[in-house]
């Protein structure tokens, strides 16, 4: 059976079971990193050098890299569908997932950190709205990119919404001030109401 190794609290994680879930295929989830810890261990380390989660265990093929890893169970199990078939759909997905990795996530970091894991009394004013600024505008970027589209890649669900969704979900969860976003909002509650969706964007943020 698929293993997955890390924390749901984990936005890295929650895309691996989401697109698990989605594709139904059967895993069991060891919880790891955080306040489970277990990433120092020798054999931790020999499957992910990195010391982070998630990782997983196919069959006895180890892959670390969470929207590799996404890709990998799609393409494996959903190709055609949550793994566009159609070459420039699959790049335009492709694309969404590492807009999520190498923009998204990078500029929300430090307001995810500061407003959900840090003390008040320690947090730091000006890191928060910088990152709070870029936050809001690759969401406005999303919301023009949703104009006439149910989904990223268009009509149908794919691979980018899993990526991309979960961090609308961390975007919308934060404590902060958010321009309008009504084709956005309407895109994450299509997603979100989805079954693959319940016990990821189900969660609090933590
Ligand atoms: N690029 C990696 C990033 C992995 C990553 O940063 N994981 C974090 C959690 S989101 C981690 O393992 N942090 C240490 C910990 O949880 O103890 C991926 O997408 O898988």
């Amino acid at each position: 059976m698929l293993k997955i190794w890390g924390r749901i609290s984990s936005i890295n994680v929650q895309k691996v079971v989401w697109a698990a879930q989605e594709l139904r295929v059967p895993f069991e989830r060891q919880d790891a990193g955080g306040k489970f810890g277990g990433l120092d261990t020798p054999e931790y380390v020999r499957m992910n050098p990195n010391k982070l989660v998630p990782v997983i265990d196919d069959d006895g093929f180890i892959l670390w890299e969470s929207n590799a890893i996404v890709r990998y169970l799609a393409s494996r199990h959903g190709a055609g569908e949550l793994w566009p078939g159609d070459l420039r759909t699959r790049a335009d997905a492709d694309r969404w997932m590492d807009w999520q990795a190498t923009e998204f996530a990078p500029g929300m970091r430090d307001a995810f950190m500061q407003l959900i894991r840090t003390p008040q009394d320690q947090r730091d004013d000006d890191l928060i709205a910088a990152s709070v600024a870029r936050s809001n505008r690759h969401a406005l970027l999303l919301e023009d990119w949703l104009y006439n589209r149910d989904y990223l890649t268009g009509k149908a669900f794919t691979v980018a919404d899993i990526a991309v969704g979960a961090q609308a979900h961390r975007w919308l969860g934060l404590p902060i001030e958010r321009p309008e976003t009504p084709r956005l909002q309407a895109w994450y509650q299509r997603i979100s109401q989805r079954e693959s969706a319940q016990g990821v964007l189900t969660l609090p943020l933590a």
